[in-house]
């Protein structure tokens, strides 16, 4: 009845080839001449989302999460994951071959430092930041960059690297011409005191040119490369074959089109007028600084400009961010009510995520689902980047599911998270949901002067678990894109969101609780950061609009923990909800609607 085209469920890999490919790596390291080497699970651009071309770290170990790190040496080889990912690394690695190390309790250098004193490491220098890789040669590790990456000589069925068609972004989407930015960046690469600004995120070259490419999995990212003079034209380097002649035709009467392949050329080039080069040193390749520098440039650090813009919408992309809510507010109704009718006849997570992407193709707009579904039932969903696999899939039964997915549509990226009680629920899940749901609207109606950082507000999504002395362990919430990735900065509510919220920004609200064994809560809307009505207010003030337009569970609530002003916000919440998404609904999904809207108030 449904069917996934974005997203499949597949078990990733299997820990048995760890140790055969372990030894031929260390047999090829031996022939380059070097005692060690570093398996990042990055490619050239540093993207979250990597082609099947740049696994490296999942091929060699097994392992699949988004943050991992290997280091092999002659005797021993360790993996380093997060928190997030110790679990899962111990199932997907073969644990005699590589070691699990917690990266929150020991870094690689730390370990390498120890493990491996006075050692050759290597490592490809197109893999690692140039701002990762001082702080290993400030560490005191010896550092040996190898031209020809010792994995990829060993991998003999490296799939090609993608080369998906590269789209325009349209203008009715993306709200401002190409120049119109371009010219934006050249004036901030003018007051960085830069000739150059050299670009190898595939975000801000996507932003940056008003294109959209398929590269990478649920992100509609062009792998690309490009280089902004402080004034005159851009070069965007990127693969011919992705270009139609049309879109060739049209980007050339803005910017100088080459292939990737002459990125080191053009460095040089500009090495040679002595230019000065403004780079991210946290986002660009060590290769790059490296090759600037080699060749005469000055290598200016800094914070790619670009990211700032990008994270502030303009009027038609928040427009298109309220159509995409909308859109998709219809297809969550539809699949929470199919969910409501059917959760007790025997579905599972598997069901449950082909179910809600099958309502979202049906809107006729999806492009790909922002990220795969989380769709955690029971113990499951206590883990919080729970991910279902044949293998994991389970029964939905009593007690609490959580559902955590998002789409892509061209007008805009969506991220949403409910709970749902499945049958009866305890006592106990029911406090903790009331307080999840206590610290969600916290945030979703704090008002804050303009200054203000998501570090700040984010205790407010977490005071109800702490009046317990319970917690979580993620961020409150994270920037998210404009038809682009689900997760973008430089904003963030986190303890290390530095960076002040500004107008036109959108954040997830996504605070959570997790039993371990037991089950897991979160429940996220997206929000857009505004100018707050307050007449009387005596500073510049701003708040939040909720762009998220679906049901929030109120089954599992404890109405004795929820003050006066709280069930107001619920209510209102729910009353907007019918209005903006019951009109779309067929008459059967609309009365459900109204059903699981009505006032808590009132009950
Ligand atoms: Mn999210």
């Amino acid at each position: 009845m449904f069917e996934s085209r974005f997203q499949n469920f597949t078990d990733p890999s299997d820990p048995s080839s760890g140790a055969e490919r372990l030894a031929a790596l260390r047999a090829e390291l031996k022939r380059q001449g070097v005692d060690g080497f570093l398996v990042p699970r990055a490619d050239a651009h540093q993207n979250e989302c990597v082609p099947p071309s740049e696994e490296r770290l999942a091929w060699l170990t097994g392992f699949t999460g988004s943050a991992g790190f290997a280091v092999v040496l002659a005797d021993r080889a360790a993996i380093f994951v997060d928190g997030r990912y110790t679990v899962q690394a111990r199932e997907q690695v073969d644990v005699e071959a590589f070691t699990p190390v917690n990266s929150g309790q020991t870094s690689p250098q730390d370990w390498l430092r120890e493990n491996a004193p006075g050692l050759k490491i290597g490592f490809d220098a197109w893999l690692h930041t140039a701002d990762a890789v001082e702080r290993l040669r400030k560490a005191g590790i010896t550092l040996v960059a190898l031209d020809d990456n010792p994995i990829d000589q060993i991998w003999t069925d490296r799939p090609l690297p993608p080369t998906a068609a590269v789209r325009e972004h349209d203008a009715r989407f993306a709200g401002e011409s190409a120049e119109g930015k371009i010219a934006r960046v050249q004036e901030a690469v003018r007051k960085a005191g830069a000739d150059s600004l050299l670009l190898t995120d595939p975000h801000a070259i996507a932003w940056l040119f008003n294109i959209r490419g398929g590269d990478v999995d649920h992100t509609p990212l062009p792998l690309a490369w490009s280089l902004v003079p402080a004034s005159g034209r851009p070069s965007l380097l990127v693969t011919a074959r992705k270009l139609t002649n049309l879109l060739r035709d049209h980007l050339s009467e803005i910017a100088d089109i080459g292939e990737p392949d002459n990125l080191e050329s053009e460095l040089e080039a500009l090495g040679r007028r002595g230019r000065t080069v403004l780079i991210d040193g946290s986002a660009t390749a060590e290769r790059l600084r490296q090759t600037l520098e080699h060749a005469g440039a000055v290598v200016k650090q800094g914070t790619d400009p670009i990211q700032k813009l990008k994270a502030v919408k303009n009027p038609v992309e928040m427009a298109g961010a309220r159509e995409a809510h909308r859109r998709d507010g219809v297809a969550m109704a539809r699949f929470l009510f199919w969910f409501d009718t059917e959760a007790t006849r025997g579905i599972d997570e598997i069901t449950a995520a082909q179910a809600l992407e099958t309502f979202r193709r049906e809107t006729g707009q999806l492009r790909d689902v922002s990220f795969p579904t989380i769709s955690a039932a029971g113990p499951n969903a206590a883990l919080p980047h729970y991910r279902v696999t044949r293998t994991t899939n389970r029964a939905i039964d009593a007690g609490l599911f959580l559902i955590d997915s998002g789409a892509q549509y061209l007008d805009g990226t969506t991220d949403i998270t409910r709970t749902i009680a499945v049958g009866e629920t305890t006592t106990d899940m029911r406090d903790r949901y009331t307080r999840v749901l206590k610290g969600h609207i916290a945030i979703a109606t704090a008002r804050f002067p303009r200054g203000t950082s998501g570090a700040q507000l984010d205790p407010f999504a977490r005071r109800a678990l702490w009046d317990v002395g319970a917690d979580f362990d993620h961020g409150t919430g994270h920037g998210v894109g404009s038809y682009l990735s689900v997760h973008e900065g430089p904003q963030r509510i986190s303890k290390l969101g530095h960076v002040a919220l500004e107008p036109g920004m959108i954040l997830s609200n996504e605070p959570g609780y997790y039993r371990e064994g037991a089950f897991g809560i979160r429940i996220e809307n997206l929000l857009l950061v505004r100018e707050a009505e307050m007449p009387n207010a005596e500073r510049p003030m701003l708040d939040f609009e909720t762009l998220t337009l679906a049901p929030i569970d109120t089954r599992p609530i404890a109405r004795e923990l929820m003050t006066a002003e709280e069930i107001g916000w619920l209510d209102a919440y729910h009353r907007r909800v019918v209005a903006e998404i019951g009109p779309l609904l067929n008459e059967e999904t609309r009365d459900w609607l109204e059903r699981v809207c009505a006032p808590v108030g009132a009950a």
